[in-house]
């Protein structure tokens, strides 16, 4: 039998690809200030040929006072992963002005120019200052994340913005969207996560700005390709890097001429992307571009704050009922007679359809319930998962098989009590039908060409309607947080009733 092996997408070295989008040119000096790499399309900007400026120092290429500059950026790049930018440099003394980007990229010295856009200069500060000030703090979520893609498409002018939102599985959501009247909405739209694959969103940590000016624009090759050592030149922190062709592909299956993507990274994750299309090419300016990630940083913040804020109240909310719970135990009631009493306080601070208690042989539950014997099955499981670790899932019939009790509850998040045999608080969701919009069915689309067998992107991107059933809601952070607080309670509870000691022994 043939075995096909789609680990194409995850393959392609996208760091590696040994070219630069035309529209800018990349030079690679070596720690002496020696031009080791050079793009192809140098001569339209240091108006001398590859082989002619390969070789030579720096000081033969640029202007004394933009070397000097850029050396003494140099110093500050050792601090960071990032790189340096300088903004209207006269690079080549000939009066002409450029937008710079420097580097390092292992030994090699990466400065990268553009040509300065006059026509739509902006005070990138006031700017973001003006963009992050619209944004308002007080608003629903959803009002806040639209207000962020509106301000992206008034800094970039794309067509269409996106906020696009990772998911648990890996795949996301158009969460919020800006765009021109005359393209569609892509809002609520589900894309599957191999549609970025995770060495492009490893790297969209690090490098948090991609730009795609034409996606059927000219790619400018390095030369020489391979480094002194035989490596190719790694670019991953480049501004003008090429753009795997599986890629473009994809956005001209979209029929998406220009595109622009930010990375929206919370708590050191990469949470989210803008994603914006534009249906012309188009090139924005460094200056927009870097004040566009400036807004981006600034806003992620903003979400990390929302966030912890909303983990704090909630975790408000688990600690007065700790309290409440505490301030009640009675020293001679066992542990089920202790805690069976709050069922209803439990459920109060979980959202949930229902909830239990399972200690030895005593069962108590509140709400949508499941029956004894269920219990003890789901019980097994538990077991047999890792001890006192608080277990989760919005689907339990991959675990353990169709059956009434797995369709009817979905859903259980359980905190282990004691440990053995162990006892469970146990909280139940029911069935939620979740109707998701896919952009295009989301089966991988399998070509043969002369290398085998690869994955290929897909070529409709026409709306296709999922119900995913036997399934509830997720389970969030903060349902996660708030077992955390309660299996605190849960021990002392343990500490002070009257089997205290037996259950410690176990
Ligand atoms: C990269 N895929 C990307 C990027 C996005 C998407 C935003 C980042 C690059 C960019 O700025 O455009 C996907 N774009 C989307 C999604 C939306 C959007 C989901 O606008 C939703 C609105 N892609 C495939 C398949 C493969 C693949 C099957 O569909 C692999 C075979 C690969 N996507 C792929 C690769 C990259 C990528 C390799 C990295 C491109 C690069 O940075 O060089």
């Amino acid at each position: 039998m043939e075995i096909v092996d789609l680990g194409n997408c995850e393959r392609e070295p996208i760091h590696l690809l040994g070219g630069v989008q035309a529209f800018g040119c990349l030079f690679a000096f070596s720690n002496d200030w020696l031009l080791a790499h050079v793009s192809d399309n140098c001569e339209r900007f240091a108006r001398q040929a590859p082989d002619d400026l390969l070789g030579t120092p720096a000081a033969n290429i640029f202007s004394r006072d933009s070397l000097h500059d850029m050396r003494s950026r140099l110093q500050w790049i050792q601090y960071s992963d990032g790189g340096e930018r300088m903004f209207g440099v006269d690079v080549f003394g000939d009066g002409r002005s450029f937008d710079v980007a420097l580097h390092k990229s292992e030994d090699l010295i990466i400065i990268e120019v553009e040509l300065t856009h006059h026509a739509h200069r902006l005070d990138a500060m006031s700017v973001v200052r003006s963009m992050m000030s619209r944004l308002g703090t007080d608003i629903r979520f959803s009002a806040f994340l639209e207000q962020a893609a509106r301000q992206v498409r008034f800094v970039t002018d794309f067509d269409r913005v996106m906020v696009y939102r990772f998911l648990p599985d890996g795949s996301g959501e158009v969460v919020a969207e800006s765009r021109s009247p005359q393209v569609d909405s892509f809002l609520g739209l589900r894309y599957p996560s191999y549609d970025i694959p995770p060495q492009a969103r490893q790297l969209y940590l690090r490098n948090q700005f991609r730009i795609i000016a034409d996606v059927d624009g000219e790619v400018s090759r390095l030369e020489p390709p391979l480094r002194y050592d035989g490596r190719p030149i790694d670019l991953s922190l480049s501004v003008l890097r090429s753009v795997s062709e599986i890629h473009l592909e994809y956005l001209r299956n979209m029929g998406v001429k220009a595109s622009l993507s930010i990375s929206i990274i919370v708590d050191g994750k990469l949470w989210g992307l803008f994603a914006c299309h534009h249906y012309a090419p188009k090139l924005i300016g460094f200056d927009r571009r870097t004040a566009a990630e400036l807004f981006s940083q600034m806003f992620s913040r903003e979400v990390a704050k929302r966030e912890q804020d909303e983990m704090l109240t909630v975790e408000a909310r688990a600690r007065a009922l700790h309290d409440r719970v505490m301030a009640s135990v009675s020293v001679e009631g066992s542990v089920f007679d202790n805690l069976k009493d709050y069922l209803e306080a439990f459920m109060e601070v979980v959202s949930c359809d229902g909830v239990a208690i399972l200690v030895d042989e005593d069962y108590a539950s509140l709400g949508l319930a499941a029956s004894p014997e269920d219990v003890k099955s789901l019980r097994k499981l538990l077991n047999r998962s890792a001890a006192s670790r608080v277990f989760s899932s919005n689907r339990l019939s991959t675990l353990m098989g169709e059956s009434d009790f797995t369709l009817r509850i979905p859903g259980v998040l359980a905190i282990p009590v004691s440990r053995r045999p162990r006892d469970y608080l146990l909280f139940f969701r029911g069935e939620v039908v979740q109707s998701v919009t896919w952009a295009g069915k989301p089966e991988k689309a399998i070509e043969y060409g002369p290398n085998g067998a690869r994955l290929t992107p897909r070529k409709s991107f026409e709306a296709w309607k999922e119900e995913l059933t036997g399934q509830s809601e997720h389970w969030t952070r903060s349902d996660l947080r708030i077992t955390e607080v309660l299996r605190t309670t849960l021990l002392e509870v343990i500490l002070r009733s009257v089997d205290a000691n037996d259950r410690l022994q176990q």
